[in-house]
């Protein structure tokens, strides 16, 4: 079936919208050739070493190479795009905070088959969330383009509430886009990657975020050594999780800020309490994105 591509001038809040009904969202055209330049350049010789799956999940023929956000500078400007976040932060608006979650180059190589069906938020432990609480929102930039014959992704519109059974039987779509484009698409989707048929690679950057309380996926700081975080901006370390997840989430020592401490400074944790949870400075930058960013 035809999925739904909106222009990168949509409004966030109508993004939001069909990602809420659909769950999934298409944008053409986000992110400049030249960003998506810079960051392939960069994560070559990763995606060359990162070697391939050991199983039908993960893909004999696809690598995955992470911790982008220390080995490719590019990528933080991806992670931290105003579109991503501004439609990210509105979907995942029930939470005090979002944080990243994964940071993965999937390459899937010729020859791959299709991958499982499946729900990502499964990574939780298998944990039945209800229907309506999404513990996440996740993106892939097309770092090639996306066709049916190099593995687009597949994605089952309308199956994030829907049990196996009846979701495997309805139509389906796979992810045509071009390179710089980007798909949205919650936790709880029926979504795989497709067989690639072509004689190159499908590229796709898969960034996701989860809501502040749970684990990450991909452990932000030693994927990030401090090092290398210490530079980095006030706004990205929040989002990777240098913030308080959640009232008393995260705190370090003396009740220290993680951000703070990051620095080698001293500062208590800020109170965030029932009645100002939406004021945190993490919500309060996503929120000034611009003003569809936030849809209640
Ligand atoms: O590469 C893709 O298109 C999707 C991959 C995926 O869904 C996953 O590995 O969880
Ligand atoms: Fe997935």
């Amino acid at each position: 079936m035809e999925l739904t591509h909106f222009s990168p001038d949509a409004p966030h809040a109508d993004i939001v919208a069909h990602l809420r009904t659909f769950g999934y969202a298409i944008v053409d055209d986000v992110a400049d050739p030249e960003l998506m330049d810079r960051l392939a350049g960069e994560a070559a010789p990763y995606i060359d070493a990162a070697g391939t799956g050991r199983d039908e999940y993960d893909g004999r023929h696809t690598s995955r190479a992470g911790a982008l956000i220390a080995r490719c500078p590019a990528s933080r400007e991806l992670v931290m795009h105003p579109l991503a976040l501004g439609v990210v932060g509105g979907f995942l608006d029930h939470v005090t905070s979002f944080q990243l979650h994964l940071t993965q180059i999937i390459s899937i190589g010729p020859g791959e088959s299709q991958q499982k069906l499946h729900r990502d938020q499964m990574a939780f432990d298998f944990f039945p969330f209800p229907d309506d609480y999404h513990p996440q929102c996740n993106t892939m930039w097309a770092l090639t383009d996306f066709t049916v014959e190099n593995g687009g992704t597949h994605v089952i519109p309308g199956s994030s509430a829907v049990p196996d059974d009846d979701a495997l039987t309805m139509p389906g779509g796979q992810v045509e886009m071009r390179r710089g484009s980007l798909l949205f698409y919650d936790g709880k989707v029926l979504h795989g990657g497709g067989a690639n048929r072509s004689d190159g690679p499908r590229q796709g950057v898969n960034i996701t975020y989860a809501v502040g309380w749970v684990r990450q996926e991909e452990n932000q700081y030693l994927a990030c050594p401090a090092d290398i975080a210490r530079d980095l901006d006030d706004d990205l370390l929040r989002v990777m999780g240098y913030q308080e997840g959640a009232f008393a989430l995260g705190y370090v020592g003396d009740q220290e800020d993680p951000l703070a401490v990051l620095r080698g400074e001293h500062r208590k944790k800020k109170t965030i309490g029932e009645h100002d949870r939406r004021t945190s400075d993490h919500r309060r930058f996503v929120d000034e994105l611009g003003d569809d960013a936030l849809v209640r």
